[in-house]
């Protein structure tokens, strides 16, 4: 059983992360950003509203958002626990989250926090070169994920549910610090 949220900037490697915790403990991840992604590619109008704040850098609209996380977290393979990765991004987000999760009697365990330094992530989103990674738009996300997104760092701490992860240094090595993070929880 895991029940997690995988906090970081853009680029911090939560995806990353997510995938080898997917296969060491077998639950879902539970992408905000792939799920958008999806709905841009498919051409739905939730994505042809969503692909506009996104080429921006901005952060799509809560009621789209939540309303995916929503729908996600009812389906019967997250019983056994999730990995929220890159949800929730916002303080109204949070509350939301914590609505939820309260009515399925499933309170999260723990909210791990990868550390990545600005200047490293403009370096690896530059590298990795998806449709909304040139530099204007990672800055701009980088901005959006310091007004909007670190707020739930002292949110989560004051919950007691934080774990501050180093993100620096190999994927195996960040995925090791985690691990050890998650046995404390
Ligand atoms: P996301 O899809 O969440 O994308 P991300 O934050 O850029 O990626 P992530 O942190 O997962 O990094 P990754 O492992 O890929 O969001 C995209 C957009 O969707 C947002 O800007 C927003 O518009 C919208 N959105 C999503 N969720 C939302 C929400 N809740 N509310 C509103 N809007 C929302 O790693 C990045 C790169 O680093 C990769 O190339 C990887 O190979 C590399 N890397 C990983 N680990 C490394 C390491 N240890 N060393 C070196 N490189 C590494």
């Amino acid at each position: 059983m895991l029940k997690i949220v995988l906090l970081g900037a853009p680029g911090s490697g939560k995806g990353t992360q997510s995938a080898k915790l997917v296969a060491e403990y077998g639950v879902p991840q539970i992408s905000t950003g792939d799920l958008l992604r999806t709905a841009v590619a498919e051409g739905t109008e939730l994505g042809r509203k969503a692909k506009a704040a996104m080429d921006a850098g901005r952060l799509v609209s809560d009621d789209i958002v939540v309303g995916m996380i929503h729908e996600r977290l009812n389906a019967p393979d997250t019983e056994h626990g999730f990995i929220l990765d890159g949800f929730p991004r916002s303080l109204s987000q949070a509350e939301a989250l914590d609505e939820l999760l309260e009515t399925l009697g499933r309170p999260l365990q723990c909210v791990v926090h990868l550390q990545v330094d600005h200047e490293e992530i403009v370096q690896r989103l530059l590298a990795r070169g998806r449709a909304d990674d040139n530099e204007d738009t990672i800055r701009k996300r980088l901005s959006v994920f310091q007004e909007q997104t670190e707020p739930l760092v002292e949110y989560y701490q004051q919950r007691g549910l934080l774990k501050p992860v180093a993100g620096v240094g190999t994927v195996d090595e960040i995925f090791a610090r985690i691990k050890a993070a998650l046995d404390e929880a």
